[in-house]
């Protein structure tokens, strides 16, 4: 699930794109015509085309705007802000090695060498091929993974403190401030980190009040996969 499915399902719009099953989004021509960086979620609304999570978020805000999914007041909306944008530059990165160590490398390791790297040299930024290639060659290493861990550390415990306060990440509202954080909290199953939600009964408390919301629950992935469950109390 994306933010964004999360956010179309709130809406009660069907999603127009979904993640491709397809390991690469990027080598997708379909996909790449609609955004040149190759990348998914990608939001066709009546013609115009949208990328880009947040920004997609924030359109859906505006032009489907009930419900409402900004709280009132400025202040509210700005701490809003600054999860949302921690969602996207920080959380999001953070979560890209260890994914890649679950779900890419494997795959990537059954291809045949040349065909994997052949097709790792169309993906269109520096930055993502480089990943791709350590992948299918020598491999992520566990200490490559480190600092991804220490930052979806810090994600867990900033939550925590917030919530100390408040019931939602931005104050009394649930917002796109939990609508946005909730994949990279859902994706600590995939990668063997739950345990950190675990350990703090607050974060736990709010990942099983995301979780149980009908919304949530209808754009989760099917069941085995990734969705995982708040412990018991
Ligand atoms: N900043 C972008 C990042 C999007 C992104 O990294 N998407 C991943 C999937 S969640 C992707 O398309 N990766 C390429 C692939 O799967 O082949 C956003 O927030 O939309």
């Amino acid at each position: 699930m994306t933010d964004v499915e999360e956010q179309l399902r709130r809406q009660d719009i069907e999603p127009m794109t979904s993640t491709p099953k397809e390991f690469a989004a990027f080598l997708r021509a379909d996909i790449r015509k609609l955004n040149p960086a190759g990348l998914v979620p990608v939001l066709i609304d009546g013609g115009s085309v949208l990328t880009e999570s947040r920004i997609i978020s924030e359109y859906l805000e505006d032009a489907y705007p009930q419900p409402r999914l900004s709280p009132e007041g400025a202040y509210a909306r700005a701490r809003m802000r600054l999860w949302t944008r921690y969602a996207d530059e920080v959380a999001a990165e953070a979560v890209k090695l260890p994914s890649f160590v679950k779900n890419i490398q494997p795959e990537l390791q059954r291809m045949p060498r040349a065909e994997a790297l052949a097709a790792i040299e169309r993906i269109p930024e520096a930055r993502v091929r480089a990943r791709w290639r350590k992948a299918a060659t020598g491999g992520i290493s566990a200490d490559d993974l480190k600092p991804s861990i220490a930052r979806l550390t810090e994600m867990v415990e900033r939550m925590d403190r917030a919530l100390q306060d408040a019931p939602w990440l931005a104050g009394d509202e649930y917002s796109l401030a939990d609508i946005d954080i909730a994949p990279f909290v859902q994706r600590l199953v995939r990668i063997d980190l739950f345990g950190l939600v675990a350990a703090r009964p607050r974060v736990n408390d709010w990942y099983a009040r995301m979780t149980s919301r009908p919304a949530y629950a209808s754009a989760m992935p099917p069941s085995g996969s990734e969705g995982g469950q708040a412990a018991a109390a």
